[in-house]
């Protein structure tokens, strides 16, 4: 587990049942990536959470001729992190989507407080292998998983911790398959630090 981090993406209330982007069983992720939260932050490996973070106007929403119903804007109830996420003060938040013409849909176009981006952070902290987890499988964490892989990670995505949108029936799945030929690896959160 060396060099090892964890990224959550996305775990915020619009994308979860209630939401304006609800995703069936968005909140089935938290379960998990809290147990994940305490076995990465007691083994001193990063945590880090990605959240999208829009300005109220921006070409992603479909009221300014994008693909979506408005979420996630800055300082709203939707956009906060789910309230049973465990956000600890080892967690570490970055923000994505703040542009008004920008869709960001990957985690590596998120930025800390000091305007660093993921990649920038990783590196900094010696990370080599992400697991990643969160919301949602076809859209930012396939964008945040390949971007991973292309920065030349090693990725493990956590399968009982994503899901998916789909806008069409199976864009799930395909995320899945697309991630797998890029090369992400796949496991169960279950099997994390306990020995095979
Ligand atoms: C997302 C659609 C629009 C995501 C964000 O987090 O997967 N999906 N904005
Ligand atoms: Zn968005």
């Amino acid at each position: 587990m060396k060099n090892c981090a964890l990224l959550l993406v996305d775990v915020q209330n619009d994308f979860c049942p209630g939401g304006s982007l609800a995703v069936t069983q968005g909140d089935a992720v938290i379960a998990p990536l809290n147990r994940l939260i305490s076995f990465f932050t007691e083994h001193q490996h990063p945590v880090f959470a990605s959240r999208d973070w829009h300005p109220q106007n921006t070409t992603h929403f479909a009221s300014s001729g994008g693909s979506w119903p408005e979420h996630c804007v800055q300082g709203t109830r939707g956009a906060a992190f789910h309230p049973q996420l465990s956000v600890t003060k080892e967690v570490q938040v970055l923000s994505k989507g703040q542009g008004e013409r920008e869709d960001a849909y990957s985690a590596f176009d998120a930025r800390d407080d000091g305007g660093e981006l993921l990649g920038q952070r990783l590196e900094k902290e010696g990370v080599t292998h992400l697991y990643i987890g969160g919301l949602a499988t076809d859209y930012c964490v396939k964008a945040t998983v390949l971007d991973a892989l292309k920065a030349g990670l090693a990725v493990t995505v956590i399968e009982d911790a994503i899901a998916a949108v789909e806008v069409q029936k199976g864009d799930g799945a395909r995320a899945m398959e697309e991630m797998q030929r890029a090369g992400a690896n796949f496991t169960r959160s279950q099997d994390i630090g306990t020995p095979p």
